[in-house]
Formats: structure tokens, C-alpha cells, sequence
């Protein structure tokens, strides 16, 4: 792998791994004029829109909708879902992913499961789409920032999973540990957050039919800057717990570490459950911006408890949901 500097230090892999060679040429041209300092940023953004926002770009990706796991909400545009992200390891701002992922080499890819498990696998991404039959599920995602979208997923219960690798009796909570390349990830250098990005879950939260293993949007696989090849989608929760590109999951006895509990625990719980009656000590819970109807005159929706996916309550029976936000 070729690697150039940009003339603001960031690091740009040429990647020989991407669906089209026309889509290649163009993304390679679009790298080489930023790198000769050619074209400013705004320039910039547009030929990024051109190359790595458009839908069709990506794998088709068939799977079979599951109405009663969709909500009937309008579904956010494939441009802004793809064009406003939070993926730290590409970049703190909401428009980096979109402009620095597209070299995320996805192939080959394997997934390690593995610790309390009595069979312990390593599976690459053709073994994951074979897993279980896939299925299209539109959830709405809210980050703890205060905004939400509604995406079309591909993928099946995290469940399947479970099945599969058979827990033992010691796993009480999963782990999950996503890719932290420097060479492919220019975010990766950056003290934001401990590398690699980790998240977690008690097992009986990961069990729960909603928690969605995702190997595909909008009709395709994964877009690289929303968590190709494989990340998990969890509604109900704040969408950080959401942990895309990963490469291995434990299965272990104690409640993880994860990555922005650890850089701020007083503001991320282990549980971040979306709750509008738990404000972020910073800011409000109450309500929410769409993104691809925002502007200023668009109203805020109020969030719900849960998301709206209230299905999960007796997960939580008996706990004090304020304690463990
Ligand atoms: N590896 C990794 N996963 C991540 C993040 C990240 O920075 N790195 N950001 C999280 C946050 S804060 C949100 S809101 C969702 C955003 O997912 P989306 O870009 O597909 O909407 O991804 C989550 N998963
Ligand atoms: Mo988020």
C-alpha cells in the first residue's frame, strides 16, 4: 500500500480494494488533487459528495424487511446518513468519515469470538453473511449529541451469534473491539479516545431480538463511514454503544471497559440507555433533531423513553435508571 501526505499532515492509503474501477479512478484523482493542494476544502467536499455519498456505489446486498422490527418513520436520506458521522477514528468532525474512509480496506476481514465461550470462532465476512438469513430492519439511531436518523439495516439478532458460539456459564457481559489502524485511520494518532474503540454489553442485552449484527444499509453492504464490513446497531441505546468495524467480540465475566466511559464517566454510563429523563450533564435529553429535516425552522421531536423501543423495559426491571444511565 502506497501511502501519501496530505499537506495537512493526514495520512491518505491508496487502496486497490474498492468495488469499481471507474469509482477507483475517481476517488484516486480526488486524493491526488488534495494532496497536490489543487482544490480548497469546499471544492473538496463536493467531489467527496460525488465519490462516497452516492447510493449504488456499494455491493448490492438482498435481505427480506422485517416490518414488525421497523419503524414506519420517513428514512433519512442515503446522502445525509452517509454524510454526517461520528467515526473518530477518521476524524471528530461530522464530515471527515465520509472524506477519509472510503480507503477502509474491508477485505479480508475476519471477527475473532472469542473468551467465555465453548466454541470459540473466528469468522471472515463471507462466513457472517451466511451466518443467519438476513433481514432489513429501519431503526432509528439517536446520538447522545442530541440528533437522530432512520436507517434502513441489514443483518440478523446478534443472537444468532450467540447461538452459535455457545456462552459458557461465566459470560456476563460481550465485548466489542473495533479495528485501530493508524495506517488506515488518521484518527487513530489523535488522544480523543483510547484505541481500539471498545464497547460493551451485559448478555442478556446482547440476547435481546433488537440488538442488530449489521453487515449492510440501504439495500447494500455497509458505506466504510458507517462501520463496513460489520458493527452492531442497538435503537434503543445511544448510538456510541453502537460500535462499528469490528474485529473481535469477548465473551467475559466482568462488565468491560469501554471507550468513552473511560474518557468521561461521569457523561457515558455503561448502560446509555436513550432515557429524556436522564439529562447528559452538559445538555438535555428531552428532545431531538432529525437530521436530513433540520434547518431552523424545523421542529424538534421529542425523544422517547428507550427510543421508542420499548420492548426492552424488562431488561432494566427494578433498576434505577438514573444510577445507571
Ligand atoms: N468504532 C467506532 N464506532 C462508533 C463511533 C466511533 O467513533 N468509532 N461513533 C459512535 C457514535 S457516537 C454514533 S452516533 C454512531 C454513528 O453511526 P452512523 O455514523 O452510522 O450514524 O456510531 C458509533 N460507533
Ligand atoms: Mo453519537
Amino acid at each position: 500500500m502506497l501511502i501519501k501526505r496530505s499537506p495537512n499532515g493526514i495520512e491518505l492509503p491508496f487502496s486497490s480494494e474498492i468495488t469499481s474501477r471507474a469509482v477507483y479512478e475517481s476517488r484516486r484523482s480526488f486524493i491526488k488533487q488534495i494532496a497536490a493542494g489543487a482544490i480548497g476544502s469546499a471544492a473538496l467536499l463536493e467531489m467527496a459528495n460525488r465519490v462516497a455519498f452516492a447510493q449504488g456505489v456499494n455491493p448490492k446486498l438482498a435481505a427480506r424487511l422485517n416490518p414488525s422490527y421497523s419503524a414506519l418513520d420517513k428514512q433519512t436520506p442515503y446522502k445525509d446518513a452517509t454524510s454526517y458521522n461520528n467515526y473518530y477514528e477518521f476524524g471528530t468532525d461530522k464530515s471527515e468519515p465520509a472524506m477519509y474512509a472510503n480507503t477502509l480496506k474491508t477485505r479480508p476481514w475476519t471477527v475473532s469470538i472469542e473468551g467465555e465461550v465453548k466454541k470459540p470462532m473466528i469468522l471472515d465476512i463471507d462466513a457472517l453473511l451466511k451466518l443467519a438469513p438476513l433481514e432489513e430492519r429501519v431503526y432509528r439511531l439517536r446520538c447522545v449529541e442530541g440528533w437522530s436518523m432512520v436507517i434502513p439495516w441489514i443483518g440478523y439478532s446478534f443472537s444468532e451469534i450467540i447461538k452459535k458460539v455457545e456462552p459458557t456459564g461465566n459470560a456476563k457481559y460481550v465485548e466489542f473491539v473495533t479495528l485501530a489502524d493508524k495506517k488506515q485511520m488518521p484518527g487513530v494518532g489523535s488522544r480523543v479516545l483510547q484505541w481500539p474503540y471498545t464497547e460493551g454489553l451485559r448478555i442478556d442485552e446482547a440476547n435481546h431480538p433488537l440488538a442488530l449484527l449489521t453487515l449492510g444499509m440501504y439495500g447494500e453492504t455497509l458505506a466504510n463511514q458507517n462501520g463496513a464490513p460489520v458493527r452492531m446497531v442497538l435503537p434503543w441505546k445511544y448510538g456510541f454503544k453502537s460500535a462499528k468495524s469490528i474485529v473481535k467480540i469477548r465473551f467475559v465475566k466482568e462488565q468491560p471497559r469501554t471507550s468513552w466511559n473511560l474518557s468521561a464517566p461521569n457523561e457515558y454510563g455503561f448502560y446509555s440507555n436513550v432515557n429524556p429523563e436522564v439529562d447528559h450533564p452538559r445538555w438535555s435529553q428531552a428532545s431531538e433533531r432529525r437530521i436530513g429535516e433540520d434547518g431552523f425552522l424545523a421542529r424538534k421531536r421529542k425523544t422517547l423513553m428507550f427510543n421508542g423501543y420499548a420492548d426492552v423495559a424488562p431488561l432494566y426491571a427494578g433498576m434505577d435508571l438514573k444510577k445507571f444511565f
